[in-house]
Formats: C-alpha cells, structure tokens, sequence
C-alpha cells in the first residue's frame, strides 16, 4: 500500500537509514594553530587520514590550521569546554598556568632529540594525569626542532640584544627576553611573517623550519644555531567526546595516534637538517654562537631553570628526578 505512493528512492533512503543508526558516522573537528605547510600540520593531517582510511570514512576529521578556528592560546580551553573535539596545542605555550606544561622550554634542560625524549618520558605521566582532570586526553606530541635565534644583526654576546624587538611566544621566551635586556612582544607563529615584514620585531627565538615556513631571509639575514630547547606540540582531545565515538573509532584514533608520534619525532629530524639547508640556500648566515655568547647563554639558562624548579614544586622535582634518573 504505501510503497505506491513513495517514490523509491525515498524508500530507498529510508532503508539506508535504518540500517546504519547515525552514530556510526562521526565527524570532528580539530584546531590547530601552525602553516597548513609546516611539518607539524602536513603530520597532523596524515594523522586524520589515517583514521579516516582504518574506519572505511565512517570517522572523519577535519583539521582546520593556521588559526583559522581558535588562536593558539585558546585552543586548549576549546577541547576542554567541548567547543571543539580535538585541537593541537604548544604546551609551552601554557607554563603560567601550571610549569609543568613549559618543563621542554627552559634553555638548555633539554637540546638534542635524545634528551627531549628522556624529558617528554619523564613529563609524560604528570602531562596525562593533569589532562585528565581538565577532562582531555593527549593522544601524542612531537616537538619542533632545536629553537635558534634569528636575528636582523651579527651578535657576539648577550649586550648586543639590549633593547632589541624580541619574539616572545611563551612565558620563557619572554622571560629569556628579559634576560637579555632585550623588548618582548608576543607574536604567535601564524603572525610572525607579518610582524617580521613590518618591522614590529628584530630577533626570533624559534626552529629553522619555522623559519622556513614564514620565509625568514626576506627580513632577517643571520642565524645562530643556539639549540636552547625543543617545544613539543601535543594533540588533545576533548575525553567526553572520544567516549561517545564507537570502539572502532576509538581504537582507530589511538593507533593512528602511535603511528603519528613515532612519525612525527623522526620528521622533525629530518625537517632539521633540511630547513638549515633551504635557510642557507636562500642567503642567510648560519654561525654557532660565539663562545662568549654561549658562556652567557648557559648562565642565563641555569637561572631560568632555577626559577623554574621553585615555581614547580614537587611536580617539577618529581620531573628532573625522573629525568635525571
Ligand atoms: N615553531 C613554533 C613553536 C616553536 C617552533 O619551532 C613557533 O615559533 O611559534
């Protein structure tokens, strides 16, 4: 009787319905803050596809980069409140609100791949058990390149930045600033080409890929390879919406999650070596620090890990214990 009066293909989708309840189709969203060219987004969206391909598109993730969705310093209140299921996030970026989160900034602690390994090993329990609290999960990090110095001068020691437009993007970077005698402004990653074209700043602690990224030989001619830190960016999600997804997903998301880690800590090597490559390439001058500019480096990062070790309290004893274990 009713099939006379409804089209088949109304029937058709009827039936399609029926068969496949709506939760078996999941979409999210996930917040980013880096270049759609940088290697963190390029992982990122291989990340996404992943899960994609391992559920046959029944889970779907869009990675929205640049900022395009939340700035950098909102994206971690975002997958908290649920505004967004997952974002990617510079944990650095969130060391005033507990330390621990800027544990892979302070100069020197950790600068080769190695040590960033052992510190993120030793940062990794404390990292979750927070996350948790706040209601997310990390699902996994991986960290930029040893960050150096742009700089629009040749420099031979800490007196020559007195005064200088300093990038800041994180409380230490700032702090670093200040030790320097030098004028911090806070510029996040996707401003920077801007800022630096304008004028608004005259030195940049940062990686040479992000100095790749934002083309740094148009306005900044020397670099010195410092290896102060590496920043690691972790991906969280929102922990209540990784709940409602099916097993499937859920699993999908975790080995995609594994796979985009081991990934990403080798690309970031790699992109290491190839951004110093294109940063020479296109003009700039790529020196090591004079030794008198590392001698005051190091005095400087020893401080800055002192104030740090104070704030942090035992979390923070907890980490170097672990660390230096
Ligand atoms: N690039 C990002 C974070 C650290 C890095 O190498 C930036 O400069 O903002």
């Amino acid at each position: 009787m009713i099939r006379r009066f409804l089209p088949a293909s109304v029937l058709a989708a009827g039936l399609a319905l029926a068969s496949c309840p709506l939760s078996a189709q999941s979409k999210w969203d996930l917040a980013s803050a880096y270049a759609p060219n940088s290697f963190q987004t390029i992982n990122l969206q291989q990340f996404a596809s992943d899960v994609e391909k391992a559920t046959a598109g029944k889970m779907k993730i869009t990675v929205h980069s640049n900022a395009s969705l939340f700035k950098l310093p909102e994206i971690k209140r975002a997958v908290q409140s649920g505004q967004v299921e997952a974002g990617e996030i510079a944990l650095l970026a969130f060391q005033n609100e507990w330390q621990i989160f800027g544990a892979d900034s302070q100069p020197f602690l950790s600068s080769t791949y190695e040590e960033a390994m052992k510190l993120y090993r030793a940062q990794k329990p404390l990292l979750e058990k927070k996350l948790s609290q706040q209601g997310m999960m990390v699902l996994y990090t991986v960290p930029w390149p040893p960050q150096g110095l742009f700089i629009t001068k040749p420099v031979s020691s800490v007196e020559d930045f007195r005064g200088m437009k300093w990038r800041s993007y994180s409380p230490s970077t700032g702090r670093l600033a200040e030790l320097f005698g030098a004028q911090p402004v806070t510029i996040q990653a996707a401003e920077l080409a801007q800022a630096l074209a304008t004028g608004v700043v005259e030195a940049v602690m940062t990686s040479p890929t992000t100095g790749v990224e934002t083309k740094m030989w148009e306005s900044v001619k020397y670099y010195y390879d410092v290896q102060a830190w590496m920043p690691k960016n972790a991906v969280l999600v929102n922990r209540k919406a990784f709940e409602r997804l099916n097993e499937e997903s859920r699993n999908a998301i975790l080995a995609a999650a594994a796979a985009a880690e081991t990934r990403g800590w080798k690309a970031s090597v790699t992109e290491n070596a190839n951004a110093l490559a294109t940063l020479k390439a296109n003009g700039m001058i790529i020196n090591a620090p004079s030794d008198q500019l590392k001698e005051q480096l190091r005095k400087i990062g020893e401080t800055m890990v002192k104030e740090w070790e104070v704030k942090a309290g035992s979390d923070g004893e907890a980490l170097l214990r672990a660390y230096r274990r």
